[in-house]
């Protein structure tokens, strides 16, 4: 069987992830300069679309969701928790949306939030919706039969100006958007429908009163230098901008790696499985298959430079389902790869690694 093989600046780097040293990092960077700095940079002036992702600087900055209400079981709240009454968008690709359908299913959400997938493939004009006969695991909209994400926004504003992103919380009642930022609607999840949930869901909580400021913590840095690090690697434009959020992406890691060491298991906050590994899961998961070589985060692979967070993602995988159920690594791979042209111009999916996933 194929296996992927120690990348190439593993000499440099990895004797092993931890005591990944600053020096090493540096060497890495001035070597990399050295290679970069004659006539491949030119081809840099073909401005393709990706930079409509990246600003003339190079750097990639991810604008903030439009929509910020709340679902709450206050009373008199605008958005009371209602079986039926919402509606779920997200695409199996897209690694803020994965969230949300992860905390849907492990709270018990299926048979209260329905939901609707995106087709894996975003052309100029955004999300598009395909039956699951077309594109299989995708499905229509619902609701009102859209044919592209863009006529919800637009619904809902006629004026939207921002782009048009999933995860979409949908109020079938008022026709309005209620939410569309990951972070948010999995707290709307966490808690907010408990009342309705089977009584086997109820109280279950991945933002523990006791853990909130060591959560809050960890999410900031690994939204900024992983989740949203992987992107700013990823779609960069510039050599220089690239080099850095690179190599601060696998300081993080290698961070990371520590805390999971020194963690009692199997979760980063011990035997408490808390919205932090939900948040981090879903960019781990895409690390080897599409982040390594599509976005260039290839100082090392999860499955030969991390075994902690190896151990763990495969935890996450293979022992709770709703992690596996909610993985698709065909809208995965195909959704970066043939997405992204300015990167990849001839849209092909690289095979490996193989496997997605290794067993546990
Ligand atoms: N802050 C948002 C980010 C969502 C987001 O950027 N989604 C991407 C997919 S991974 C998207 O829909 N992009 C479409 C576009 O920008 O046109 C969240 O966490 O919910």
């Amino acid at each position: 069987m194929l296996r992927s093989h120690r990348p190439v600046l593993s000499s440099l780097y990895y004797s092993s992830p931890s005591r990944g040293s600053q020096i090493a990092y540096y060497r890495i960077v001035l070597i990399s300069r050295q290679l970069l700095s004659g006539s491949a940079m030119s081809s840099q002036q073909k401005q393709g679309e990706i930079l409509k992702w990246a600003s003339t600087d190079g750097e990639f900055r991810r604008r903030p969701s439009s929509y910020r209400s709340f679902i709450s079981r206050e009373p008199g709240a605008q958005y009371p928790p209602e079986k039926g009454r919402y509606h779920l968008y997200i695409s199996w690709a897209c690694p803020w949306a994965h969230r949300t359908a992860i905390v849907r299913k492990l709270k018990g959400l299926e048979g209260i939030i329905d939901l609707s997938v995106v087709d894996w493939y975003l052309g100029e004009m955004g999300w598009k919706f395909s039956t699951p006969e077309e594109t299989p695991g995708s499905t229509i909209d619902p609701v009102h039969n859209s044919s592209y994400l863009r006529e919800l926004y637009f619904r809902m504003n006629p004026g939207h100006d921002g782009r048009f992103t999933v995860p979409v919380l949908w109020d079938k009642k008022t026709d309005t958007l209620v939410n569309n930022e990951s972070s948010e609607i999995i707290r709307m999840f966490n808690e907010e429908f408990d009342d309705l949930v089977d009584d086997k869901f109820k109280g279950v909580t991945f933002y523990p009163k006791s853990l909130r400021k060591d959560i809050d913590e960890l999410n900031e840095w690994v939204y900024d230098t992983v989740n949203n690090g992987v992107y700013k690697a990823g779609f960069a434009t510039k050599q220089e901008v690239y080099e850095s959020h690179v190599v601060t992406l696998f300081k993080s890691l290698d961070r990371l790696e520590d805390i999971l060491a020194k963690s009692t298991g199997p979760y980063l906050f011990g035997d408490v499985l808390t919205e932090a590994d939900i948040r981090l899961y879903t960019t781990i998961i895409r690390f080897d298959p599409v982040y390594v070589q599509h976005f260039k985060c290839n100082i090392g692979m999860i499955r030969q430079n991390y075994p902690q967070l190896h151990k763990w993602l495969r935890h996450l995988y293979w022992e709770i389902p709703e992690f596996k159920d909610t993985t698709n690594f065909e809208h995965i791979k195909k959704h970066y790869t043939k997405s992204h042209r300015q990167i990849n111009p001839f849209g092909i999916t690289p095979v490996g690694p193989l496997p997605d996933i290794e067993p546990k």
